[in-house]
């Protein structure tokens, strides 16, 4: 029987009982000390979903990204470096509420027979962790599921999720026409250098790039790419990469902080005219920024990446800045659709498109090229020299972009790339538009689940009439916008706003808030009244 062993691991391993796990937008995420029972469980699901892909490699990521150190998480990666099949999601869920050891072998039994599963199949897991204290423990936790099923685990050690999403493909494609790069750290530096110098040398160097590592795993892995790059092209300044020191992962630095907080992190001095970059704690966010002569900060989020990358349709979602959105589509003339936070969301939109660009205001996002634009691409024929340096550039542009999943240091190589080819400065990219004034707020309710919405999240279905107050909440601000939705990361409800100016801004954001609030349950203080 391919499960008899599991109580006996899983017994070294017991859930907490008072705690219920929900595989959320980015997998499982709380309190590290509390997702060892998780972690495990998760081995064992990895071992079942790639038997279920006939012995394909399926990717362990344990992190919690952005979040606060004592925090950890972990999520699976499906074989072609992309988030896990939304399907699977519930079996995770189930498989990680699993009461007693011998639930979860019956669980796992469950899915084998739900799914057809041949678990005679050998399993293969790729598996690797952020710099997180915990993350010891919880690998430990990981190795033990995938031992109790016998699965060939390979362990990638302390890397950025993007990092792991690459070697997940790679692995999976080698030896046929999809074949993506070398399956290690060594090859993926390779890859995204050579195609990044491929494209920028022969034009103007560029000076320094400032980049805030967020005292994460981002620091010593783009030390590592600069290695490899080994060029004036690239010549960078790595800040907040302390990675031994308790504390200090993601406080008052990294791209979450930038962007929420709208000003320049800790440790990182802006000097007019110099150019600085923010990573999250995994390395799968990026935003850029600089602070113009009277010092004032000016931030190039994901959406203002989005505009500099986009030449075909892209993806957005709600919490794009109506600039944006009215730039894509009124200046550059392009097709722009919303799809729900999360990047899985966006991803399955973006590749429904010849090439779509998919950008979260946050800072994540990628390019993809779908199968039509790449035969494309390698049936074109070039009728002069021009043509075939064009269809040159492009296949290395593809070769720069991470295709897997949204990466920060292919996205920064990607930025870098198509500045220096225009000669442009930070200032000259945020010309484009400017933002509308925006506030992101949090209210905490009873349950969240009473929290519905259709539209790309825009629109309330549930609770009954609050989005008509939400409308007519809107209706009275110049160029106000408001949308509420429920978290998929943590107990509490967002209510995003924007409007004309910051007064307006706020004073919608704290209204519909306070809306919010006092029509669905609200707990704990009320939203502070915005006067
Ligand atoms: C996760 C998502 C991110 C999304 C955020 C929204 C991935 C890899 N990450 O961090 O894309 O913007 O959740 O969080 O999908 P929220 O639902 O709590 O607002
Ligand atoms: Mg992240």
């Amino acid at each position: 029987m391919p499960f008899t062993k599991v109580p006996e691991y899983s017994a070294k391993h017991p859930k907490p009982a008072d705690i219920t796990y929900e595989y959320g937008t980015a997998g499982f995420r709380t309190i590290g000390e509390n997702l060892e029972s998780t972690v495990f469980r998760v081995g064992l699901l990895a071992a079942l979903r790639s038997q279920s892909k006939q012995g394909q490699v399926i990717g362990v990521m344990i992190t919690a990204s952005h979040n606060h150190e004592r925090d950890n998480g972990v999520k699976l990666i499906d074989p072609l470096g992309e988030m896990l099949q939304q399907s699977w999601e519930a079996y995770c869920s189930k498989l990680a509420n699993a009461a007693s050891d011998a639930d979860v072998q019956s669980v796992l039994e469950e899915v084998a027979r739900a799914e057809k599963i041949d678990t005679s199949i050998k399993a293969k897991v790729a598996y690797a962790r952020d710099t997180r204290p915990s993350g010891p423990l919880l690998q430990g936790a990981l190795e033990d599921g995938l031992e109790a099923l016998n699965v060939e685990a390979t362990n990638y050690g302390i890397i950025s999720t993007p990092q792991l999403h690459y070697i997940v493909r790679c692995l999976n494609t080698a030896g046929t026409r999809a074949a993506y790069g070398e399956p290690t750290e060594t090859g993926y530096n390779a890859k995204y250098g050579s195609a990044y110098l491929r494209l920028v040398e022969g034009k103007e160097k560029p000076t320094t790039l400032h980049i805030d590592a967020a005292n994460g795993v981002g620091a010593p892995q783009v030390r590592k790419l600069a290695e490899s790059i080994n060029s004036p092209y690239f010549n960078i300044e790595v800040h907040n990469h302390d990675t031994e020191t308790l504390g200090k992962l993601n406080i008052d630095c990294g791209a979450d902080y930038v962007k929420s907080n709208q000003r320049q992190p800790a440790g990182v001095t802006l000097i007019p005219g110099g150019r600085y970059c923010s990573f999250d704690g995994d390395a799968d966010r990026i935003v850029f920024y600089y602070a113009d002569e009277a010092g004032r900060f000016h931030l190039l989020d994901g959406d203002k990446i989005a505009t500099l990358v986009a030449t075909s349709a892209s993806v957005q979602t709600a919490y794009a800045n109506g600039s944006s959105t009215s730039f894509i589509k009124d200046s550059l003339k392009l097709p722009t659709v919303f799809a729900k936070t999360g990047v899985k969301h966006l991803h399955h939109e973006a590749e429904k498109m010849a090439i779509g660009v998919y950008f979260e205001a946050n800072g994540h996002g990628t390019v993809l090229f779908n199968p039509s634009a790449v035969t494309a691409l390698t049936n074109a024929t070039p009728t002069s020299p021009a043509q075939a340096d064009a269809i040159e550039r492009l296949w290395a542009l593809r070769d720069l972009i991470n295709e897997s999943v949204g990466d920060a240091m292919s996205d920064m190589l990607l930025v870098e790339t198509i500045l220096i080819c225009k000669q442009w400065t930070l200032a000259d990219w945020d010309q484009a538009y400017t933002d509308l004034p925006s506030r992101l707020l949090k209210v905490v309710v009873n349950d969240r689940s009473v929290f519905q919405t259709t539209n790309a999240e825009q629109t309330l279905t549930s609770p009954a009439g609050l989005q008509d107050v939400v409308d007519s909440i809107v209706a009275k601000f110049p160029k106000g916008r408001s949308f509420v939705r429920p978290s998929g990361t943590e107990d509490a409800v967002r209510v995003y706003a924007e409007a004309a100016t910051r007064h307006d801004c706020d004073q919608l954001a704290y209204t519909v808030a306070g809306a919010v609030f006092d029509k669905a349950g609200g707990r704990g203080e009320r939203p502070a009244e915005f006067l």
